[in-house]
């Protein structure tokens, strides 16, 4: 698909370049199919709500339901998948599954202590499952009888995560998954008459839950769509435009990623011309853009498991769990080309964390607590990627950011910077008072001698830069 895409991206770079001569001097790139159901903005939102979320860059993701109770595990045996799919494995008879609501209690589920958390960790935004594949509610819907009120605990948790994110000052925003294997209308093709009309009740059901969602939780930012990739979601992109702009009308300023959409030919996520559809690329999940042309300027948000693909709580994680460094890096990384990151969490059954994600944030949040200068409201800094690690700017200024994940055996740092800039000042998050003193060596390149000593964590250069020529000690040799 990517390839396809990136062959499509090509293709489309070949004809706009032909059209543009064509065109003599216009850089519009026109659209070659006439779409109804495609794209509606050309660039991104530059609305006050769509600045906000650009800015908060750090997220946490909430992967939460019933499947937290078997955590991957059934009578025994060990599910490799994700364990919140584990309804869809032979050995998971669907009936059991179906009655693991009637011990759904999280008795010892404290949304303050969930917020402060994060809080402490450095997100600034949040998203929650509201309904995961399994069709099981967090809220008490009123559409469904397979909600949270049906569970010996009763209560809403969304409401008061909700509630609690917000006053700790972090948004919330919703994940909603399109597929419901709980709902009789939910279809993932359409053969007969009588899947067409099921899944068009199912589509009032969507409709009404979000809907609802909106009314009882008007203080969030937006939706996080999933599930979208069947024939009977992506055959239908007026539906989803449909949608999109319904929600959007209920409550504006909404964010809505590019998962929702699918244009009338079935192209999901970029129309058939190649254009975004929502508010920004929802795309990259479990891998991150490796350079700043893979983003075609438009905003987008990675999201990350902690091991390499559970998202709901597995009792056991296999294989390579990521370090607080590893995870510090991506998100260094996703700033570095201008994109939010958000990492994700499975609570126990009990709503509580495992210890493992719990010193994982510990850990995060005491680097986020020195070095966050360089990641909120920071972007792409339009420098050449070096090796020790990544630049960061705040937008509009002259200050940029060294996030640097590997440390020289030399103990100074080499860095090029582009023509007609020096460095004025110098020095790193953890020690601001002290100055570092930048060595000249060629034309632009300068080596930044850092302590010498052991470092456990990223450091973080700041650099302010002026505008000049740098004094060139070399001469010129002729050759
Ligand atoms: C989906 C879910 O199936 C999964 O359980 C989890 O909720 C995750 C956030 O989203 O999984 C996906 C969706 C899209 C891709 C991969 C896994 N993708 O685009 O590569």
């Amino acid at each position: 698909m990517r390839k396809l895409r990136l062959f499509g991206v090509a293709i489309a770079c070949l004809l706009s370049h032909q059209q543009s001569i064509m065109a003599q001097g216009s850089d519009i790139k026109k659209d070659t199919i006439a779409l109804q159901h495609g794209a509606h903005r050309i660039g991104n939102r530059t609305d006050a709500d769509m600045e906000r979320w650009r800015n908060l860059r750090f997220g946490q993701f909430i992967h939460w339901g019933v499947y937290a109770i078997p955590g991957g595990i059934w009578n025994g045996k060990v599910y490799d998948g994700a364990a919140e799919w584990i309804r869809s494995w032979k050995e998971m008879p669907k009936d059991a599954y179906d009655n693991l609501y009637k011990q759904f209690d999280p008795v010892a589920c404290d949304p303050a202590a969930w917020a402060q958390q994060a809080k402490d960790m450095g997100a600034k935004y949040m998203v929650i499952t509201t309904k995961h594949h399994d069709g099981f509610c967090l809220w008490p819907s009123k559409f469904s009888k397979y909600t949270i009120a049906a569970t010996p605990y009763k209560k809403d948790i969304i409401g008061p995560m909700v509630a609690a994110y917000n006053k700790a000052g972090i948004d919330a925003y919703l994940y909603f998954s399109i597929i419901d294997w709980n709902n009789p209308d939910w279809r993932t093709s359409l053969k007969t008459a009588a899947d067409t009309a099921a899944m068009v009740r199912f589509k009032v059901f969507v409709k009404n839950q979000l809907k609802e969602l909106l009314e009882r939780y008007p203080t969030v930012k937006g939706f996080w769509f999933d599930g979208t990739w069947d024939d009977s979601w992506k055959n239908d992109g007026a539906f989803s435009d449909e949608l999109e702009q319904y929600l959007q009308k209920l409550h504006p300023g909404l964010i809505i990623g590019s998962r929702l959409r699918a244009d009338e030919k079935g192209a999901r996520h970029f129309d058939s011309n190649n254009r975004l559809m929502g508010d920004y690329e929802q795309g990259w999940e479990r891998k991150l853009p490796e350079k700043i042309a893979d983003v075609h300027g438009h905003d987008w948000e990675g999201v990350m498991t902690v091991p390499e693909n559970q998202w709901g709580y597995h009792q056991r994680w296999d294989g390579h769990i990521k370090s607080s460094n590893e995870i510090i890096e991506m998100l260094a990384k996703s700033v570095s080309l201008s994109g939010n990151f958000v990492l994700n969490f499975g609570p126990k059954p009990d709503g509580t964390f495992r210890t493992e994600e719990q010193q994982l944030m510990t850990n995060i949040g005491s680097w986020m607590k020195v070095n966050g200068e360089a990641i909120y409201g920071a972007g792409y800094a339009g420098f050449e990627k070096q090796d020790w690690g990544y630049f960061t700017r705040k937008t509009g200024t002259d200050t940029v950011y060294m996030v640097v994940c590997n440390v020289p055996v030399s103990g100074k740092l080499r860095v090029k910077l582009p023509a007609g800039k020096v460095i004025g000042s110098a020095y790193t998050l953890e020690e601001p008072g002290t100055q570092l003193s930048p060595e000249l060596i060629v034309r632009n390149e300068y080596f930044i001698p850092i302590a010498q000593k052991v470092y456990t964590t990223p450091l973080v250069v700041v650099l302010t830069l002026w505008n000049g020529a740098a004094a060139d000690h070399y001469e010129k040799a002729k050759t």
